[in-house]
């Protein structure tokens, strides 16, 4: 297996002293933002999880070589390349490394790399969910089935109101995967920091959330937590504003046929459009949130199994 594996010098070093790593995807910098804001978001992701003690692992594939830990150049070119760079999920890494080719991880590939090498946290804006229409399409992202199979930790901002969030929580309970809420009960909807849902359980400080991945762990209980951290409050956004925008952007997608893995990238490009950007700038703002915490939780970690 480690034939296919390079890790940096930083995370390598940081794996062996212990559990101060963060993992961070990068289909967000090549399918979910837009060059060069997407490189400025993904060199900030990384300056913040330093600035909290521990070492950020930016996951990709460059010439059919899994990357934990780029370059300032690697990320880059993945950042200007953009979607001409293989959104790559589970199903995808295998193609992708025995050709030789350039992946960008979603969250899927990347908690299955990040876990397979020992990390045990990872930040992101959003993960993909159940799509509304579901019961039709089938659409549903291969990244809950992966939370379901990794020892990891995803922080996210919850999932936006493209998917079917009620149905993203069932098939997150039928898949035992726990959802928390961080100093919320209410489920965030990525741009707007509540939902009408609920997560299944409020904690409100890392230890508590350290301490419960712990325990899943020490008991033998595979597979990953879903950890929700809302959008700040001052970026949060209308509610009523960005729902229209979303529902003109799945009205669009669906006129147009697109379909698949095309889809959340269509989507978070046209809704930047359609909200002249400030979708865009509540989206750096909430992962930037997500690298703190999921930071805090990491020192925690690391702390426990000292
Ligand atoms: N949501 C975002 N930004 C993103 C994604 C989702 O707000 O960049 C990306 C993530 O990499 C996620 C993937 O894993 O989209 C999900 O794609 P799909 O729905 O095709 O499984
Ligand atoms: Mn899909």
């Amino acid at each position: 297996m480690y034939q296919y594996l390079k890790l940096s010098k930083e995370v390598e070093e940081a794996l062996k002293k212990g559990k101060k790593v963060v993992a961070l995807e990068s289909t967000i910098i090549s399918h979910g933002m837009p060059y060069p804001k997407n490189y400025e978001t993904a060199l900030n992701c990384e300056k913040i999880v330093r600035e909290e003690g521990c070492v950020p692992a930016t996951i990709a594939i460059i010439k059919g070589t899994i990357c934990v830990g780029l370059t300032k150049e690697e990320i880059e070119f993945i950042a200007r390349v953009g979607k001409e760079v293989i959104k790559t999920s589970r199903r995808d890494i295998p193609v992708i490394v025995s050709k030789g080719l350039n992946g960008a991880t979603t969250v899927a590939a990347t908690a299955f790399i990040a876990s397979l090498v020992g990390i045990r946290v990872f930040a992101t804006g959003g993960i993909g969910g159940v799509h509304r229409g579901a019961e039709v399409s089938m659409d549903i992202s291969c990244d809950l089935d992966e939370l379901a199979l990794d020892n990891i930790a995803v922080v996210c901002a919850g999932a936006k109101a493209i998917l079917d969030l009620e149905k993203t929580l069932e098939y997150l309970e039928t898949k035992g995967v726990p959802v928390i809420g961080y100093r919320t009960l209410s489920l965030p909807a990525f741009y707007t920091k509540d939902s009408d849902y609920k997560v299944n359980y409020q904690m409100d400080t890392p230890l508590e959330i350290a301490k419960m991945l712990y325990t899943k762990w020490e008991l033998g209980i595979t597979g990953g937590a879903l950890i929700t951290n809302p959008i700040p409050d001052e970026y949060s956004m209308d509610k009523t504003y960005i729902n229209k925008a979303i529902d003109e952007a799945l009205k669009k997608m669906n006129e147009l046929g697109i379909k698949g893995k095309e889809q959340t990238p269509y989507l978070l490009k046209t809704i930047v459009e359609l909200t002249g950007g400030s979708s865009l700038e509540a989206n750096i703002k909430l992962v930037y949130n997500n690298c703190h915490l999921a930071s805090q939780i990491a020192k925690e970690l690391d702390k426990l199994y000292d």
